[in-house]
């Protein structure tokens, strides 16, 4: 997960670590008196340094220690190396599909915590630069966050929620792992098989919820997707149901017509939450897609599958800042498990942390 992005950020603070230590050397210190050393003196304490690295002397700096010393000695980066270094980073987070303000918002955030500060000493600088790139990234992850279960308890019934996406994203898969996720939590609910266009669909639907024992409505292949979802709002409220699951055909956001059906389907049957699917290995793609779907129907927030299978992660980075709607859930497997509640912190510990 996240491999290739994990390594251009673990090469970024590599760098910019090395920078800051350059600098600490030429930070003059007495220099006069170090002029006025014996040869063999100083040769004594230059060995001395490599034996004992500062390195080792620094530390990893607790979560709410200040990692900067203002005004105080320590160690500063170079304008225009800075400047380099941030170029770098740009590099690396285009070529891992972040979306371009996505990017900007995180430069601007490393930039201004770096530049013409200092880092304390004794603190880990690899700590410091390390901090600011994830206090950047917690920052474009959170965007209103969306408790999923928390808003099912909590909401008047039946709860609606429609899916909506391109082709293959994984909206039938979201659906399945929500019913499942919903029993768990005991709650019922019915699933509308509203893909009345793609053939098969309606029968993927069937497998699953006999599977997982949920009601499905359904209709011929072919009928008006606004009517199963109507009937299936009708099927909840008459039978007391917790919540109605949408399914809707998959459409790319450039079929006026078929994006027009999806809103007549919002019109017939309101939803209470419109959920956009995305694939998190389509990367900017996935940005636009969801930017369209917002732009017909209003989606309230995303699912992003694949994950599991994604080594960039630049749509999982991007989507919460560039179309200003949280990620909800994401998949990250196979089973009907792998649906799990999406916390920016995951992907942080994910994106600093150990290989996954
Ligand atoms: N690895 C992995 N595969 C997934 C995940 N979610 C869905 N898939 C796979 O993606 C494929 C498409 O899933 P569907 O749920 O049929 O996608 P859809 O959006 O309903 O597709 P259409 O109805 O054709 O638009 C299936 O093979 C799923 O098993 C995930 O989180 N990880
Ligand atoms: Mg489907």
């Amino acid at each position: 997960m996240f491999k290739k992005l994990r390594d251009k950020l673990k090469s970024f603070t590599d760098k910019a670590s090395k920078e800051l230590e350059e600098i600490e050397e030429e930070i003059p210190k007495k220099p006069k008196q170090k002029k006025i050393e014996p040869k063999k003196e100083a040769k004594k304490k230059k060995k001395e340094k490599k034996e004992k690295p500062r390195k080792k002397e620094a530390r990893t700096p607790s979560e709410k220690e200040e990692l900067f010393a203002e005004g105080r000695i320590g160690k500063k980066l170079r304008e225009g190396r800075l400047e380099d270094l941030l170029w770098d980073l740009e590099m690396a987070l285009l070529e891992s599909d972040v979306a371009l303000p996505v990017v900007e918002r995180i430069k601007t955030s490393v930039k201004s915590d770096l530049l013409g500060r200092k880092v304390r000493r004794g603190v880990d600088i690899e700590s410091a630069v390390e901090a600011s790139l994830k206090k950047a990234i917690t920052e474009v992850l959170a965007q209103n966050p969306v408790n999923f279960d928390a808003y099912v308890k909590s909401h008047e019934k039946p709860v609606v929620v429609m899916f909506v996406g391109v082709n293959g994203t994984g909206k039938t898969t979201a659906i399945a792992r929500i019913a499942h996720r919903l029993k768990k939590n005991r709650l019922s609910c019915v699933i509308a098989a509203a893909d009345t266009f793609r053939a098969g669909a309606i029968e993927q639907l069937e497998k699953h919820s006999e599977r997982l024992g949920v009601k499905l409505i359904k209709h011929q292949a072919g009928a008006d997707p606004a009517a199963v979802a109507f009937d299936a709002i009708e099927h909840a409220k008459a039978r007391h149901k917790d919540v109605v699951l949408v399914d809707t055909a998959g459409r790319m956001h450039s079929n006026i017509n078929l994006m027009d059906e999806m809103a007549k389907i919002k019109r017939v049957a309101p939803p209470h939450m419109i959920i956009f699917v995305g694939d998190a290995l389509s990367g900017n793609d996935t940005i636009i897609q969801a930017k369209k779907f917002d732009e017909t129907v209003g989606i309230d927030c995303a699912i992003l599958t694949k994950i599991d299978a994604d080594a960039k992660g630049g749509a999982a980075l991007s989507i919460a800042h560039a179309v200003g709607k949280p990620i909800v859930f994401i998949g990250v497997g196979q089973e009907y498990d792998d649906l799990i509640m999406f916390d920016p912190r995951w992907m942080v510990e994910r994106l600093f942390g150990e290989d996954t």
